[in-house]
């Protein structure tokens, strides 16, 4: 970063705090952030944002010399569009201090606690959705009354609302999970339970846990990022976020009703859309968005392609994602009230071709653990059920075994991020030909429910063998 150049200043003072975030990466402060500070501006309120990293301290120590303010930068297919985002008022490291960030949560003024923590964050089995109780987060936060977990900061944050007579706070989940909010219910509750029954039922009743469709492609800032707003404005700003235009926000309209008005910001106004039942945008957001997503990520890596755009400027990838929304994904599910899904589609297809975002086919490849049961084998089960076939996402997911088996097509190693990649690499590496590995890997019972994992046996060992043998294209071409 050019050390010559001024520490970007904040302009105006931040609104008195009334929610706190767990997990301020890129995409909140992107996206949530950017919302509210809408809302605040348009309908007024105290809405200010105490920030929590539960790991590590960078994004503090980026934010805080510049008072917590920092730039979004929207970056058009013709252009970019910059602003100055002065929402946060603070940003807490659990690690450090978890004492503050329990307190905090539990201060009067704080009637929301959102999370963008990822799929990981929350703790659970994937293929169940249930609190994995093994998990050595929860197993320290059974013991210890400094917790290190997301469910565990909300449990033991609501134990001191309750204590203290206050209403719980609303929990606002903006992960890419299904049905979200009865997620993040579930393993509060689970949680809590074996700690003590009374607040997990006191959390059952006044608690409030919305379900929340996010959508707003973020890819994570770069250095050259960050060098290059500097060079352009004459301010250094450590901390940038890079967003695509596109945004959508729809959130079950129900929070801890005892805040009344002040129960949330006026997210209406500002384009959120406040509905009964957010299950239909989310089936359409991860299984059409999401779900190409990973599948091009898989494909596109193993191709040889670095980003999102590159990917599908590649016709014959075009012709795969085409192939996979309007084959595989949208006769899998029911569209929300009045969306035509081939606009949406068609809309997605511009957003990946946006030359401005460089989205790496590596950074969304990561924790695909985590990822896979509800961006496709979802689609996959439902597929099967219909006796309909799904070349495509069967290919999606040999890719996937390919990649977390830690070598590429070309016999380079492969940089593998995801909690489980260590034993995922073992499986794959202890069993001999195509189909020992697709068994291997189809076993692991957190992803793949037993039923499912069956009935995609053979489709999944012939296209991971496809992939070996002929390589990526002619897999693909092969599903057109
Ligand atoms: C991506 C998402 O990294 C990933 O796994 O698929 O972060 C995606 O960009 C967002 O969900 C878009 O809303």
């Amino acid at each position: 970063m050019p050390a010559d150049l001024p520490g970007l200043k904040r302009q105006a003072p931040a609104p008195e705090k009334g929610l706190v975030h767990l997990g301020l990466g890129a995409f909140f402060r992107a996206f949530g952030a950017v919302y509210i500070e809408d809302a605040v501006k348009t309908s007024g309120g105290d809405w200010g944002i105490v920030g929590v990293s539960l790991q590590s301290a960078r994004v503090r120590d980026q934010l805080a010399p510049q008072d917590f303010a920092y730039t979004a930068v929207e970056l058009g297919p013709e252009g970019e569009t910059r602003r100055q985002v002065e929402v946060v008022r603070d940003v807490l490291v659990a690690r450090e201090n978890p004492e503050a960030v329990l307190a905090v949560m539990a201060d009067p003024a704080i009637r929301i606690v959102s999370l963008t923590v990822t799929e990981k964050g929350y703790c659970h089995d994937p293929a169940t959705g249930r609190l994995n109780t093994d998990h050595p987060d929860i197993r320290h936060d059974l013991e210890n009354a400094e917790p290190v977990s997301a469910p565990g900061y909300l449990v033991r944050a609501l134990a001191r609302r309750k204590t203290a007579g206050l209403p719980p706070f609303t929990v606002l989940t903006c992960d890419n999970l299904p049905d979200n909010g009865r997620l993040v219910r579930g393993v509060v509750l689970e949680l809590a339970e074996r700690l003590d029954p009374e607040l997990a039922a006191w959390i059952a009743r006044e608690g409030r846990f919305p379900a929340t469709m996010v959508d707003r492609i973020v890819p994570a800032t770069k250095p050259e990022d960050i060098d290059r707003l500097a060079r352009e404005t004459g301010v250094c700003d450590a901390a940038p976020v890079m967003h695509e235009p596109f945004r959508q926000w729809v959130v079950e309209d129900g929070f801890v009703p005892a805040y009344g008005r002040e129960a949330r910001p006026d997210l209406a106004a500002v384009g959120v859309e406040l509905v009964g039942n957010v299950t239909p945008y989310e089936h359409m957001k991860l299984r059409m968005l999401n779900g190409t997503h990973s599948s091009l990520a898989y494909l596109g890596y193993l191709a040889g392609h670095e980003t999102i755009a590159d990917t599908v400027a590649d016709p014959v990838f075009a012709s795969f994602v085409r192939g996979l929304w309007h084959r595989e994904i949208i006769p899998s599910f029911t569209a929300p009230p009045g969306v035509d899904l081939n606009v949406y589609a068609e809309a997605l297809f511009e957003r990946y071709a946006n030359p401005a975002i460089r989205h790496r086919t590596w950074q969304i490849a990561m924790d695909g653990s985590q990822k896979l049961p509800q961006r496709i084998l979802g689609t996959l089960r439902d597929n099967l059920e219909a006796q309909r076939p799904s070349p495509g996402l069967s290919l999606a997911v040999a890719a996937w075994m390919i990649y977390v088996g830690g070598t590429d097509l070309k016999g380079n190693p492969i940089d593998v991020r995801d909690p489980l990649a260590e034993r995922l690499k073992e499986l794959s590496d202890s069993a001999g030909d195509a189909s020992g590995k697709v068994a291997a890997l189809l076993g692991v019972t957190g992803i793949f429910d037993p039923h499912l994992a069956s009935a995609l046996g053979s489709a999944v060992t012939a296209a991971y063998a496809a992939l070996q043998a002929n390589g990526v294209r002619f897999a693909l071409e092969d599903t057109l």
